[in-house]
């Protein structure tokens, strides 16, 4: 009687260990309570210096999920009042993206932790002049929209890039097959 629950014992120990665990890349590194839902932003949509889309509305908790297609486009998160300049030490920066075709095998990805607006750009060259910026959660009932984000970036230099990746996770792409 005893061998035989030895038995079913480790029968059973093999099989719990064969179940596949929760892989590391399901979620972000942070503590912030998730909601589960990711907002998917792709950059360089048609060849285009565009993030699409460029007005994210989105919870506490969400994800932002930047795609990037060629060429070697990058996001890095800036105040409203300077467009094409890092915010901090610490706001996202994902680096840079260089990729020929289809779409990067990596994405950003960046945790919703207030309900403030985000304003973000691409700081490859001329790109945030150029019209290469989005915002995340803008005050549809303030002065300061989208729109005048970009204007304020036509006058602006070149994009400055962080020196290094930060405020977000640049991982694997979780849905390679899902197209963007
Ligand atoms: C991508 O852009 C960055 C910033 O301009 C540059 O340093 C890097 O060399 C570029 N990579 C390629 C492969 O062009
Ligand atoms: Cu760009």
């Amino acid at each position: 009687m005893l061998s035989t629950i030895t038995i079913v014992l480790a029968a059973t120990t093999s099989l719990v260990s064969a179940i596949p665990t929760r892989t590391a890349r399901d979620v972000p590194s942070v503590t912030d309570e998730l909601t589960g839902v990711t907002h998917t932003v792709v950059a360089g949509r048609a060849g285009q210096l565009i993030f699409d889309p460029d007005n994210v509305v989105a919870d506490i908790g969400d994800v932002i999920e930047w795609h990037y297609l060629p060429a070697n486009h990058s996001v890095v998160q800036s105040t409203f009042d300077a467009p094409c300049l890092p915010l901090s030490d610490t706001s996202f920066f994902s680096g840079f993206f260089p990729i020929k075709e289809g779409q990067s095998d990596e994405v950003f990805q960046v945790v919703v932790k207030d309900d403030k607006p985000i304003w973000y750009y691409c700081a490859q060259g001329t790109h945030c002049s150029s019209g290469m910026l989005g915002a995340i959660n803008q005050d549809f009932d303030s002065d300061k929209t989208l729109r005048e984000f970009k204007e304020l970036a036509k006058a602006a230099g070149p994009g400055v890039a962080p020196p290094e990746i930060t405020g977000g996770e640049r991982i694997p792409n979780p849905n390679p097959n899902s197209g963007v």
